[in-house]
């Protein structure tokens, strides 16, 4: 890099982010658009999970693309113009993460987010540093910021923030202080009594943090776009006495401004732990009091209290000033950042129609709701598997022998055999190699009008006939006529003289515990005209469940007939025998590949294979 060591930011600097965080990347790339920077300063992200990809942020009001590499090695390599490394890796990763950064030549400067880092680790990374000339910021701390350059991660705040403190071009005060918070303080007195911040640190307030006031100081000292210097100390440690010294040698030599904070420790009778590590006085010269009155001495300038530091920053700019140290450059507008769309909704700026709504479950709160009942209470009301379908599917709780119907339903439909539709679609399908979703939905897709999927018309045949007075014989005339089958009649292998149990199970359930079954006793009465023609035209399962349900649909108190109809209507009943079959279709699934079934392939015996009458293609134009 061509960057003087003293100015390890710049408008140029490129960055890698250390861990995925894209809050505080955006916040970067906002900061950078709004400083009108040419290029985002972080090229890229590494996280060593999850695999190498891309994430996207806004540039701007446009959109933009950065890498995420599982590896600094890889990084490096592709992005050779990155100095810097803003590494918000947890305090159990940050030392392992630093030490990599370290090894590799290029990376000259590193914030450390993560707070509670091992002392043992930041000494550690601290001496390495100091060997490589690389400039450690941190640990615990937000980093800091190069006003219309760089910013450390989340240093300066939101946006609104950044712009009222106008961090989106320089000033002339360098600034260093411990705290992130205090920073932010710092940048907003700056722009209200200079013409702002020309760079600030936040060092962190561990008790060995990796650059101290010092270093930064003398960073500016040697800056000369830096024309005044701010320290903001605290009680606790030593290291304002270093700049004592500098100050004193002549080798800092730029009006320097000063605050010890924590000047009410005294107020306390025993010694006081403020908010960082290091903050607390050991001995009587670590105390902000006698901290602030050395600096005095050393000739800085310190105001009598903290709210008496801005008059006194004011009037040490407005000297520079007038002196011509300082030439005040005019006022440039930052671009316009769109809002967030989140902050703003949050603000209660905006409004969107949602594009989705949702009516059934809830799982936002602390507490999984289905249909308004807590998950909790599902179990404590041991309201069971029809409970939940009475939930999920119908909004309401219905009584115990309706939701015990449901549950003999699925149970009762949860299979029938291997040789129906559906399973020989499952089997055919696992024994071609597929997955468990594939071939059970390769089953699934045969329940249709014939197999399985006749309860909706079933529902509505009957009903339909019932409600326009048709007698059964009528009912059954008229299907004939129309040379429509009856749905719900009619069964493959079962019949008046071999009876689908199922069937009986049902009907002795429904007359025990329905308080009607209306449709059901129309129902069996058609079914005695159409086995009185062939005895396989038997009341069917499809047929007997769904002639049921209207029953309880119509007449168990839960439901307005309005309701009743409208679930017939929308096609509710089909998704009894899926649910249940779905039990059945994962059975056979795990049942061939339990027995390692190979690939089934149709004997060609048991197809008639005819192609006699395929007509002969016509030839068109003339052939050569
Ligand atoms: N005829 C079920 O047909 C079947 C008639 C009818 C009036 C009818 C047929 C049918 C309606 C759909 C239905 C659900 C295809 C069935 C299920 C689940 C399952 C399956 C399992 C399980 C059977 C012979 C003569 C013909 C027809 C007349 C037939 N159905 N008349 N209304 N509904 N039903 N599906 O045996 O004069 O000789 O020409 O479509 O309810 O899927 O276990 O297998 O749990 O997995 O092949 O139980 O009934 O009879 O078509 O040769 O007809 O009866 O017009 O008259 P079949 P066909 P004709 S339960």
């Amino acid at each position: 890099s061509t960057r003087p060591d003293f100015r390890p930011f710049d408008a140029q600097t490129r960055s890698f982010v250390y861990g995925l965080q894209p809050r505080a990347i955006q916040g970067m790339l906002d900061f950078d658009y709004s400083c009108k920077r040419d290029a985002p300063s972080v090229a890229a992200m590494i996280y060593p999970f999850g695999g190498h990809h891309i994430q996207k942020f806004y540039w701007g009001t446009r959109e933009t693309l950065l890498p995420v590499y599982t590896s600094l090695e890889e990084a490096v390599k592709k992005h050779p113009e990155v100095d810097v490394v803003v590494n918000f890796a947890s305090s159990r990763s940050v030392y392992s993460s630093t030490l990599e950064c370290l090894r590799h030549e290029q990376i000259k400067s590193i914030a450390l987010i993560a707070e509670g880092v091992p002392e043992r680790h930041a000494r550690e990374i601290l001496w390495l540093a100091k060997q490589k000339g690389v400039l450690i910021i941190g640990p615990a701390t937000v980093g800091g910021i190069k006003p219309g350059c760089f910013r450390i991660g989340n240093s300066g705040g939101m946006m609104d923030n950044i712009i009222a403190s106008k961090l989106y071009r320089a000033g002339s005060v360098g600034y260093v202080s411990k705290s992130g918070g205090m920073s932010n303080e710092l940048n907003n007195i700056l722009s209200l009594v200079t013409n702002g911040t020309y760079e600030g640190i936040a060092i962190g307030g561990d008790r060995y943090p990796g650059s101290t006031f010092i270093d930064h100081l003398l960073r500016y000292e040697a800056d000369p776009e830096c024309k005044m210097l701010v320290l903001l100390g605290e009680v606790g440690g030593i290291e304002e006495y270093r700049v004592i010294d500098a100050v004193k040698s002549g080798k800092i030599t730029k009006p320097i401004v000063a605050w010890a904070i924590g000047t009410c420790a005294k107020m306390f009778t025993t010694e006081v732990q403020f908010g960082h590590a290091g903050s607390m006085a050991n001995s009587d010269m670590e105390t902000a009091d006698a901290k602030n009155r050395a600096m005095r001495e050393a000739g800085f300038i310190v105001p009598e209290t903290f709210e008496e530091l801005p008059a006194a920053l004011r009037d040490t700019y407005e000297r520079l000033v007038s002196q011509g140290a300082i030439k005040p450059n005019s006022e440039v507008d930052p671009p316009v950042i769109p809002m967030d769309y989140k902050w703003a909704q949050e603000l209660g700026l905006i409004r969107k129609p949602a594009a989705f709504i949702s009516t059934i479950s809830d799982e936002r709160g602390q507490e999984l709701l289905y249909a308004g009942m807590r998950i909790s209470d599902v179990f404590k009301e041991e309201i069971g598997l029809g409970g939940v379908v009475s939930l999920l599917w119908f909004k309401r709780r219905m009584p115990p022998w309706a939701t015990k119907f449901i549950e003999m339903v699925l149970m009762l439909t949860a299979d029938h055999g291997p040789a129906v539709s559906g399973a020989m679609n499952t089997i055919v399908a696992t024994r071609a190699g597929k997955d468990l979703i594939s071939s059970l939905a390769s089953g699934l897709l045969t329940i249709g009008s014939r197999f399985g999927g006749a309860l909706d018309e079933a529902a509505s045949m009957f009903s339909n006939a019932r409600d326009t007075g048709l007698t059964p014989r009528e009912f059954v005339d008229e299907s004939r006529k129309a040379n429509k089958l009856i749905s719900g009649i009619g069964h493959k292998i079962k019949s008046v003289n071999n009876p689908d149990l199922r069937v009986e199970l049902v009907k002795e359930y429904v007359h025990k515990n329905f308080p009607s079954h209306s449709l059901l006793d129309y129902a069996l009465a058609v079914e005695k005209v159409t086995t009185s023609k062939k005895d396989t035209l038997i009341l069917n399962v499809d047929g007997c469940i769904a002639v049921c349900f209207v029953d309880l649909l119509r007449d168990s108190g839960a439901f307005t007939r309005e309701e009743a109809d409208e679930y017939i209507k929308i096609g509710t009943l089909n998704g009894l025998f899926v649910l249940g079959r779905s039990i059945g279709f994962i059975g056979h699934h795990l049942d061939q590949k339990r027995l390692r079934a190979p690939l089934y392939r149709h004997p060609a015996d048991d197809i008639f294979i005819n192609m006699a009458d395929v007509s002969q293609p016509r030839v068109l134009g003339k052939m050569q």
